[in-house]
């Protein structure tokens, strides 16, 4: 919680101070609200989402609501909006297999790292599997956070086939009756075969020749990028079984409403936001601390 709200400091800067400073000494009305509106929408809101927000605040009317009425009928309507994605069932099957996917650099491999921490601190089993082959240095990366998290991994030779090392990780995980396993998977490949193909044939091979496991998709997406990220986003939700977003770098964005924009467009939920670059800066999402942590109490 803590680290949310740390994580989340230049958001909530940029919305609570401003909201504060527009409403201090002026009533709601249609200058102060174009003027809400522009702040809405520099937090990476959307205008859908601006706009259903600046309507409530019209029909409340202007002369009695001051900052702290207008926070919180802000809050009430970005829960409302949130609300409208539901949240994922937990995954039928045993062991849940987490599938991470996502473009060079959004921060798959940390995400990795931190979720195997979080996981293990809840008292499972983790294993890793090392599914960006083509780079030597990803899997060394993976390692390092495996040892920091202290679960194990599974790799094999640079270059071997992705889908490969994830059959491997699953079936050591079911002779070992290990939990979770967290594959982590390239953002870019070097040979002609297409990302998309190539992190198609790793899902295609575990529920085609694992019976049993609760296979899920999760989408790793850079909250600095915002809404920008939304083409990304929609190439990997369309080739790919994804159920869960993570969306990374909270911390060093004042574009967290972001995350809102990116979950209706997409309709799937966020599952994890990452709030920083050590082993425990991962929050599961939820709602009313992510708007409180945003917008202010
Ligand atoms: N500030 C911040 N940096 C992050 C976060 N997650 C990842 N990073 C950084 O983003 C960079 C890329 O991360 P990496 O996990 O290698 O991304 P990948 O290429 O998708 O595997 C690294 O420098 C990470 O430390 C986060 O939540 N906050
Ligand atoms: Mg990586």
């Amino acid at each position: 919680m803590q680290r949310l709200f740390r994580g989340l400091r230049k958001t909530k800067e940029r919305l609570f101070g401003s909201i504060q400073a527009i409403l201090s000494s002026r009533s709601l009305n249609a200058e102060t609200l174009e003027e809400l509106e522009g702040l809405l929408l520099s937090a990476d809101l959307g205008p859908e989402a601006a706009e259903r927000i600046i309507e409530r605040l019209r029909e409340r009317g202007a002369s009695a609501a001051g900052a702290g009425e207008c926070r919180s009928i802000i809050a009430g309507e970005l829960l409302s909006i949130i609300g409208e994605t539901p949240a994922p069932e937990p995954p039928m099957g045993y062991p849940r297999v987490i599938v991470v996917v996502g473009v060079n650099g959004v921060g798959k491999t940390s995400t990795i790292g931190k979720l195997a921490y979080l996981f293990k601190n809840e008292g499972k089993s983790v294993i890793l599997a090392a599914c960006d082959t083509f780079r030597a240095a990803a899997v060394e990366q993976l390692e390092l956070w495996a040892q920091r998290a202290g679960v194990s991994i599974v790799r094999q030779r640079s270059g071997a086939d992705p889908a490969a090392v994830a059959f491997d990780a699953v079936q050591s995980a079911k002779a070992k009756n290990t939990d979770i396993v967290i594959a982590d998977t390239a953002g870019r490949i070097h040979t002609k075969v297409n990302l998309m193909e190539e992190l198609r044939k790793i899902f295609n091979v575990l529920s085609a020749r694992m019976e049993g496991i609760g296979l899920e998709g999760w989408l790793v997406l850079d909250a600095n990028t915002g809404q920008n990220s939304l083409r990304q986003a929609e190439a990997f939700t369309s080739a790919l079984p994804i159920s869960g977003l993570v969306l990374t770098k909270l911390d060093s964005t004042a574009k967290g409403g972001a995350i809102i924009t990116i979950q209706r467009n997409l309709r799937v939920p966020v599952v994890y936001v990452g709030v920083g670059e050590g082993l425990e800066d991962i929050e599961r999402f939820d709602p009313e601390s992510f708007v409180s942590a945003m917008i202010g109490e």
